[in-house]
C-alpha cells in the first residue's frame, strides 16, 4: 500500500549526520524538508494573514481538531468547503488530533480504552473524543495530514503507566486507520510515544510502523525534560522509523533544538512558540533574543533584524516596535509574529542548504555562536 495522498521523497542524507533533505508531495502542493509549520489553532495564525504567510514562504501550516470541533464545528467547516477554503489557505494543512489539547486545556479528563471524556473548556459540557471521532472531524476539515488520537502523557510517569499508555495509543492508531474515510486525498500519521524509556519508544515505533502509515510523528517530547534528554530519546527512537517516510517532531521550535533534531533525522516541526512569544514582544533575531519592551530599545533606530527579509524587519526600527508594544498596539504583535516565523522559516531554508552542501555541523556552530542557546 504505497499510493498515499502524501508522499515523501528522500533527496540527500548529509554526510556527517543523519540530517535529510527531502520533498513531501501533498494534494495542496510540494514542500521541501526539513521544514517548520506555523500554528493556526483557530483556523488563523494569530495576527498573521494568509497573504503574509505566503510572503514569508510558509509551506505548510498546522491547525487543531480540538478547537475547530468545539468552535465553529467541523460540520460548519465542511459546509464551507473544507478548512483550506474556509480560511483561504491553499497550501498544505496538518491537523493535530486533539490528544495533546485535551490534556493541556480541559479539566476532568478521564481516559478509557474507548476514548477520553473531558469538559469542554469553553462551556463546561461533557464531551467524548475517540480515535474514530478524531478521524471524523479531520475528514470533515479536509486537512492534508491528519494525526491519530494519542495519549500525550507527562514525561516523568512510571514505566508501567507508560507501557499501558503506549499500547493503547497503538490500538488507537489501528482504529484511526480503520475509521479513515478519505485515503485518496488525506494522509494519516501515527504518533510514537514512550516518554524516556528506550524499550517503550521502540515498541511504540514498531507497532505503528507495522500499520504502514504514510508518516510518523514523535510525541511526548519538549514537555519539561531537558534538551540533552530530548536528544537522547531522538537518538534511540529515530532508527526505528522507516527511511522513506517523513518524521515529525511535535511542538518544538527553539532554534538550537530544531538544529539538533534535524541532525538526528527529523523532517517536520510545529510550535506556537514564535507567535506566542512574538505577541508578548520577544523576537528571535539573527543576533539572538530581543525583548523589545526593554528600555534600551526606546531610542534604538536600527532595523529590527537586517538579516531577516520580512517586511517589518526591513522597514521598522526597534524604537518604533518598542513604542507599539508600550502602547499595546495590535500591529506590533503582527510585526513580531511575522518576524519570528520568517526567522524560523529562514533557519530551515539555511539548514536545507547546509544539508545539500554537507556542512550542517559547521552551520550549527555558526548559528549557535550568533544565537546562543535558546530561552523563551
Ligand atoms: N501529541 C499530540 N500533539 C502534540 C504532542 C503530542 O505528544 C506534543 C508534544 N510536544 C505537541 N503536540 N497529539
Amino acid at each position: 500500500m504505497s499510493d498515499y495522498a502524501v508522499k515523501y521523497e528522500l533527496l540527500h542524507v548529509e554526510k556527517h549526520t543523519g540530517a535529510r533533505l527531502g520533498k513531501i508531495t501533498t494534494p495542496h502542493g510540494e514542500v521541501m524538508t526539513p521544514m517548520f509549520m506555523p500554528v493556526g489553532t483557530q483556523a488563523t495564525v494569530k495576527g498573521v494573514s494568509p497573504r503574509e504567510l505566503k510572503e514569508i514562504k510558509s509551506q505548510f501550516i498546522l491547525s487543531n481538531t480540538y478547537h475547530l470541533w468545539l468552535r465553529p464545528g467541523d460540520e460548519l467547516i465542511a459546509q464551507a468547503g473544507g478548512l483550506h477554503k474556509f480560511m483561504n489557505w491553499d497550501g498544505p494543512i496538518l491537523t493535530d488530533s486533539g490528544g495533546f489539547q485535551v490534556w493541556s486545556l480541559s479539566d476532568h479528563n478521564h481516559i478509557t480504552e474507548e476514548g477520553v471524556t473531558f469538559r469542554n473548556h469553553l462551556n463546561g459540557d461533557e464531551m467524548f473524543l475517540s480515535p474514530e471521532v478524531a478521524m471524523r472531524i479531520q475528514n470533515n476539515l479536509g486537512s492534508d495530514v491528519m494525526m491519530q488520537l494519542d495519549e500525550a502523557i507527562p514525561y516523568f510517569e512510571t514505566y508501567d503507566y507508560v507501557k499501558n499508555s503506549v499500547e493503547r495509543t497503538s490500538r488507537w492508531a489501528e482504529r484511526a486507520q480503520k475509521a479513515h474515510k478519505r485515503e485518496q486525498d488525506q494522509a494519516l500519521f501515527g504518533i510514537v510515544q514512550g516518554a524516556g524509556f528506550k524499550e517503550l519508544r521502540k515498541q511504540s515505533a514498531q507497532d505503528l510502523v507495522s500499520l504502514d502509515l504514510p508518516g510518523y510523528a514523535i510525541g511526548g517530547l519538549s514537555v519539561g525534560e531537558s534538551k540533552p534528554e530530548m536528544n537522547r530519546v531522538l537518538d534511540f527512537t529515530v532508527p526505528f522509523l522507516p527511511e522513506h517516510k517523513p518524521r515529525y517532531l511535535m511542538g518544538v521550535a527553539a532554534p538550537d533544538s530544531l538544529i539538533d533534531a534535524v541532525i538526528r533525522g527529523i523532517d517536520m516541526f510545529d510550535c506556537v512558540l514564535p507567535t506566542r512569544i512574538g505577541r508578548k514582544g520577544t523576537l528571535m533575531t539573527s543576533n539572538g533574543r530581543v525583548v523589545i519592551k526593554n528600555a534600551k530599545y526606546k531610542d534604538d533606530f536600527s532595523l529590527i533584524d537586517p538579516e531577516t527579509e520580512d517586511y517589518g524587519s526591513q522597514h521598522f526600527t526597534k524604537a518604533y516596535l518598542h513604542h507599539l508594544f508600550k502602547t499595546n498596539e495590535l500591529y506590533g504583535q503582527t510585526i513580531a509574529s511575522v518576524h519570528n516565523l520568517r526567522y524560523l522559516l529562514k533557519l530551515m531554508e539555511d539548514m536545507r542548504q547546509a544539508i545539500a552542501g554537507d556542512r550542517l555541523l559547521e552551520f550549527r556552530e555558526e548559528t549557535l555562536r550568533k544565537y546562543g542557546y535558546f530561552e523563551p
